[in-house]
């Protein structure tokens, strides 16, 4: 990330990772918090089940680690974070020659006349044996990708990518910075670099929630 945002909490999904910068320098204990899957509460169907326990037991909200620093009075004083804290290269998006859409098909119960399997991309189930995306060595690309249903951490391999927008608009600053990993709920549109090769073995992109990406919300791609 170029910049710190400064906050109190974050929503982080599976396969997401983020570097956070503690302050502890009044000596004071400082705690990490976990709280409910807000994502998980706003499925209705399969979600039903997650919602009423996180209500009955408080499920999610847990102590996960308190640090109680021991530091040298010397050492106490507030520290200054650089405005600056990495510069890096963003592709131009002038340089765009190809543009993707993909959409995470999730879909729950009732429609049993449906042929359709409950988990795709593209209504695509995972197939070992299909290369569902080609793509140039050295392109830049951008890929728009949304959710159905409920927010999904959508994870692309061998490449880091930038978020160009989300939901159409200029994203936040959470979204800065290079990423392998991204909530996909409103569509995002990814800018992405592919600088490395995928001709033997092609690359995967996939839901990061294992019963998803395990009941075919993956697909792969060459980059030759
Ligand atoms: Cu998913």
């Amino acid at each position: 990330m170029e910049k710190s945002v400064e906050l109190q909490s974050l929503t982080l999904a599976s396969g997401q990772r983020a570097e956070i910068l503690v302050d502890f320098s009044d000596g004071k204990p400082v705690s990490l918090v976990s709280a409910p899957d807000q994502s998980t509460l706003r499925v209705h169907g399969m979600g039903m089940m997650h919602r009423h326990e996180a209500s009955e037991n408080n499920a999610g909200n847990e102590t996960v680690l308190t640090f109680s620093p021991r530091l040298a009075s010397s050492k106490r004083g507030s520290t200054t974070l650089p405005l600056l804290l990495a510069s890096r290269a963003v592709p131009d998006p002038a340089t765009v020659v190809a543009r993707r859409r993909l959409v995470l098909n999730m879909r729950l119960g009732g429609m049993m006349d449906s042929d359709e399997e409950p988990l795709t991309i593209n209504h695509r189930r995972f197939d070992i044996d299909r290369i569902d995306e080609e793509v140039e060595l050295g392109a830049v690309e951008i890929w728009k990708v949304s959710g159905q249903k409920m927010a999904h951490p959508f994870h692309i391999h061998g490449v880091h990518f930038d978020v160009l927008r989300r939901d159409g608009e200029e994203p936040d600053l959470l979204d800065q910075g290079p990423r392998d990993t991204i909530v996909v709920d409103e569509p995002v549109e990814l800018l992405i670099r592919f600088d490395q090769p995928a001709s033997k073995a092609p690359f995967l992109f996939h839901c990061h929630i294992l019963e998803h990406e395990d009941e075919g919300m993956m697909g792969q791609f060459s980059v030759t």
